[in-house]
């Protein structure tokens, strides 16, 4: 029997129906999706076994009871408040905590301990769209629905990778773009994404050109006398001052040519039905907050807000980013929009609670909170379902910090992560498919996320946890629910109970709703858009347009690391490296650079990279493609420690903050790139798991076992390593060494069956590497398989472009030789494409390449 619940991965929120076997399909009635699911969503059911779950407590790694462990947490937080003051103790929190979760940590920290030191990795993500909404519009209200991407005649995707990041809503603009052709898609990003694949316009615009561009589009709009008088007169402020600085900005700064500005501008004012989507390419800057209110000023200024189809967009990351935001998560809010300095909100939530206390300020943020670990001013941590030491700016360091703080408690699902392994205790939580809860999904719709397994272990959902917590830090009273239903309704009657202050966040549609059947419904209702007819939340009731200055464009010493994401892994890969199928669209962490700049690096395809920063070092395969500009390099954010030697990219990324917001400029590194100087490169497939020994190496799970990438500059002995190998693992070894080349093959069996494949070069290893994973665990005898590529007539499949359908791209390039001339027929003769499609925009770009005479790669 399957049950309704909602996608643990991005905002989108997509609705799954999920069985206890693991069968996971799209819910046809949810909609945000309807039925629709990416690769991310359709690979669920291989990520819910138990394979390194963290089943029961731990103390200092060894198992405890829950007693003990909560005991210990409590009196910790205890003690450090009792000698330091409230403000020594802190939690570091995650939008993908569940409302519910939220709720409660949110209610312990501000109402109890009385400290507003709660941040949420949601600080790296979305408080600069949280704090550019409520400069504008008063409070943090979205004001779109994503009906709106069908009905807009323009489409403007600002710093968004939607096709890898939000696939699903990437594949309704697409559908709604082929049904109406005359829909018109512009991209403003640095470097050429899968996303620029749909756009009529990709602007490759130069790093944070972005106020630069809205700026000038905001004078062009006053020169073509394109500003709504009636909209503005009626419902915003400050619109001449902003236009007045937009005038000093010089549109060329944003580094795009005068034509391409020229046409933008010509189509933003032509056309009324506009959104604007905006997501990390903004939010993650030094001047992000400054961003938002850049795009913001369009739109007021047009009254381009809060009409079907149009309007500013910022959408969310994290499937509960909104959650989080709605229930007070960020250290300067407080629970359903309501300000932490305004004592009359104060005195409301406290009162509601009837709390000893209230935190009259606001807390910590993200950076700072870790900062003030560092320097020991923070005694006690708790970490909830995020990865702060991979995560986090300056990523080792953070490590530190969180060493040097006395007493460390992580609650998650895994039993090793990167920060659960500098905890004192961990805690297990209960995961997707597990725990009940709540999510708010990018357009303000909340859904139910619902258990289909049972908890695995000792394990128990978040809310629970810190609900215990907080009965044995004497607060059992206030922190007694029965279930998830309790306190969501505790927070339906505190958004009640404060409905005179006339915020935006009413819940009051769902006051009669039956938890257990709660359908998704969006707040205030369905389909609502805010702002058409002003209404906003400054005290005048006015929106605010901001006057902007767009940043100098400081010229760096080396080359810009911009960071972010792939299609087929989340985040620090917990959960989604854990599927086979994902795991092999990019197997490995890389990093684009420009053709120019690798040649004057010389740096070639395949070799590895060593970036640098001070004294941080990383290492990265090159991916040279004229994809980023030059001068920029790119890089995912999704290696760790656990997965990887020297990859773990925000050990180089140490940036500031936007002033405002508190948001670190992840996607503005500062590096030296060189060539690493590998003698040799190897590559090891294994029934096994790996450990990450040589200078470079990253592992992924394949359906064999695991398969890494291995590079070093000090080639060990052949014939020790084989002596190691079989030893520590009680095989048998075959090898084939080729002294003049430089090569070895080793194959290692156990009886009749291959436990394992390793292949070395001097060069980067030239292999058919699906082909030797899928050789593991068969009876294929050790010589037979270390000749490495397949027998005669078949074509090795290549790196996997479709996961769903496991299709790779030497299978897809054979096709397009054999006649395949678009997406479609690929498919049909593939089957890529045909599941989830997120892999579609891929497809193109191949057809492209290889049927194009001016292909550029
Ligand atoms: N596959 C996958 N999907 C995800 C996630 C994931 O981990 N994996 N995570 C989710 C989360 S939490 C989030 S926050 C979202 C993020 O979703 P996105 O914001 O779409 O993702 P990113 O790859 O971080 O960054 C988007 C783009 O910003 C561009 N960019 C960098 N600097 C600038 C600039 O100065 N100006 C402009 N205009 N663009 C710039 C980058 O080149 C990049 O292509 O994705 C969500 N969805
Ligand atoms: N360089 C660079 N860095 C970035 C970004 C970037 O673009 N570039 N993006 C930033 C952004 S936008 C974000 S959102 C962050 C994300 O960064 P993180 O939040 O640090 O990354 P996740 O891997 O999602 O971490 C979630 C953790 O929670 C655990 N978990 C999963 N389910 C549960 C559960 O139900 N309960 C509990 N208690 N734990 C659970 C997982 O195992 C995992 O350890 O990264 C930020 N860092
Ligand atoms: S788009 Fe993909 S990752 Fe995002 S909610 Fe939908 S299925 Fe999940
Ligand atoms: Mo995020």
């Amino acid at each position: 029997m399957s049950v309704r619940t909602t996608c643990p991965y991005c905002g989108v929120g997509c609705g799954v129906l999920a069985s206890s076997d693991g069968t996971i399909q799209g819910d046809p009635e949810h909609p945000a999706n309807y039925g629709r699911l990416c690769s991310k969503g359709s690979a669920l059911g291989e990520t819910i076994d138990l394979d390194g779950r963290l089943l029961a407590p731990q103390i200092g790694g060894r198992r405890a009871s829950w007693d003990d462990a909560l005991d210990l947490v409590a009196e910790r937080f205890s003690q450090a408040i009792a000698e330091h003051g409230p403000d020594s103790v802190a939690f570091y929190v995650s939008g993908q905590l569940l409302t519910e979760d939220y709720y409660v940590a949110n209610k312990l920290m501000k109402g109890f301990i009385g400290s507003a030191n709660i941040d949420t990795n949601s600080r790296l993500c979305m408080a600069s769209s949280v704090a550019g909404h409520k400069r504008a519009f008063g409070t943090d209200t979205v004001p779109g629905t994503y009906a709106d991407l069908e009905e807009a005649d323009l489409i403007v995707l600002v710093g968004s990778n939607l096709a890898w990041c939000h696939p699903v809503l990437h594949q309704r603009i697409a559908a709604a773009k082929e049904a109406r052709p005359a829909m018109r898609v512009v991209n403003v990003d640095p470097r050429r994404t899968a996303t620029s694949e749909l756009a009529d316009l990709h602007l490759q615009i130069a790093p944070d050109g972005d106020i630069a561009l809205f700026n000038g589009l905001l004078a062009h709009l006053a020169d073509v006398e394109a500003i709504d008088l009636d909209y503005v007169t009626a419902h915003v402020n400050g619109c001449r001052e902003a236009i007045d600085a937009a005038r000093k900005s010089d549109p060329l700064e944003s580094g795009l040519a005068a034509f391409d500005l020229q046409e933008f501008y010509r189509l933003w004012a032509g056309t009324k039905k506009v959104v604007t989507v905006y997501s990390q390419g903004v939010n993650q800057s030094s001047c992000g907050s400054d961003k938002v209110n850049a795009i913001l000023n369009c739109h007021l200024a047009t009254g381009r807000i809060g009409t079907p189809g149009s309007g500013p967009f910022s959408v969310t990351g994290q499937p509960n980013a909104m959650g989080g935001r709605e229930v007070g998560g960020l250290a300067n809010m407080l629970a359903n929009h309501l300000d932490i300095e305004n004592a009359d909100h104060r005195d409301a939530v406290q009162g509601f609670w009837g709390s000893p206390t209230i935190s009259a300020k606001p807390g910590l943020k993200a950076v700072d909170l870790f900062e003030a670990c560092a320097s020991g001013q923070i005694k006690a941590l708790w970490v909830m379902s995020t990865n702060p030491a991979v995560s986090l700016p300056d990523a080792d360091g953070v490590a530190e910090a969180i060493r040097a703080v006395p007493f460390v408690a992580v609650t998650d699902i895994l039993e090793r992560t990167d920060t659960g392994d500098l905890a004192d205790v961990l805690l297990p939580a209960t995961g997707w498919g597990e725990k009940d809860g709540t999510v708010t999904n990018s357009e303000r719709r909340i859904s139910r996320q619902r258990a289909f397994l049972p908890a695995p272990g000792e394990a128990r959902p978040d809310w629970k946890i810190i609900c215990d917590v907080a009965a044995h830090m004497g607060w059992e009273d206030a922190f007694d629910y029965a279930g998830p239903a309790e306190v969501f309704a505790e927070y339906l009657a505190l958004s009640g109970a404060t409905r005179d202050f006339g915020r935006d966040l009413d819940l009051s549609l769902f006051a009669d709703v039956d938890y257990a059947k709660l359908i998704p419904t969006q707040w205030p209702q369905d389909d609502q858009r805010f702002f058409a007819k002003g209404g906003f939340y400054h005290p005048d009731g006015k929106a605010k347009m901001l006057p902007v200055v767009a940043p100098s464009q400081a010229a760096g010493t080396g080359l810009r690391l911009n960071t972010g994401r792939v299609r087929d892994q989340w985040h620090t890969m917990t959960r989604t490296g854990k599927s086979p199928r994902l795991g092999s669209h990019l197997a490995e962490p890389y990093v684009e650079i420009h053709p120019v700049d690798a040649g004057a690096l010389g740096i070639g395809d395949a070799d590895i990279v060593e970036l640098s920063a001070g004294r941080a070092e990383g290492l990265f395969r090159a991916l040279i493609t004229p994809k980023v500009a030059r001068g920029n390099l790119f890089a995912p954010m999704h290696w760790t420690r656990q997965r990887s030697s020297a990859s773990w990219v925000n050990a180089l990324v140490d940036v500031g903050t936007d002033p405002v917001s508190g948001q670190p400029a992840l996607k503005a590194g500062q590096v030296q790139a060189q060539r690493f100087a590998a003698s040799w490169y190897g590559f090891m497939a294994s029934a096994s798991s790996i450990e990450t020994v040589a200078k470079y190496s990253a592992v992924a799970r394949t359906k064999t076992g695991w398969q890494a990438e291995l590079a070093g500059n000090d080639r060990p002995d052949w014939l020790e390593l084989i002596k190691h190998l079989t030893s520590t693992t009680g095989t048998d070894a075959s090898f084939v060494e080729d002294r003049q080349a430089g090569t070895i093959r080793i194959a290692l069996t156990r009886g009749d069956t291959l436990q394992a494949l390793f292949f070395a070069a001097p060069e980067p290893v030239a292999l058919a590497r699906a082909h030797a994973v899928s050789l593991i665990g068969t009876e294929t005898g050790g010589l037979d398989a270390l000749a490495g590529f397949p027998g005669a007539g078949q074509v090795a499949p290549g790196a996997t472009v479709c996961a769903c359908m496991s299709v790779g791209i030497n299978t897809l390039r054979q096709a397009i030789t054999d006649g395949a001339t678009s997406v479609e027929a690929l498919g049909a003769c593939t089957g890529a494409g045909t599941s989830c499609g997120s892999c579609k925009p891929e497809l193109k770009a191949l057809l492209l390449e290889q049927t194009s005479p001016l292909a550029a790669e």
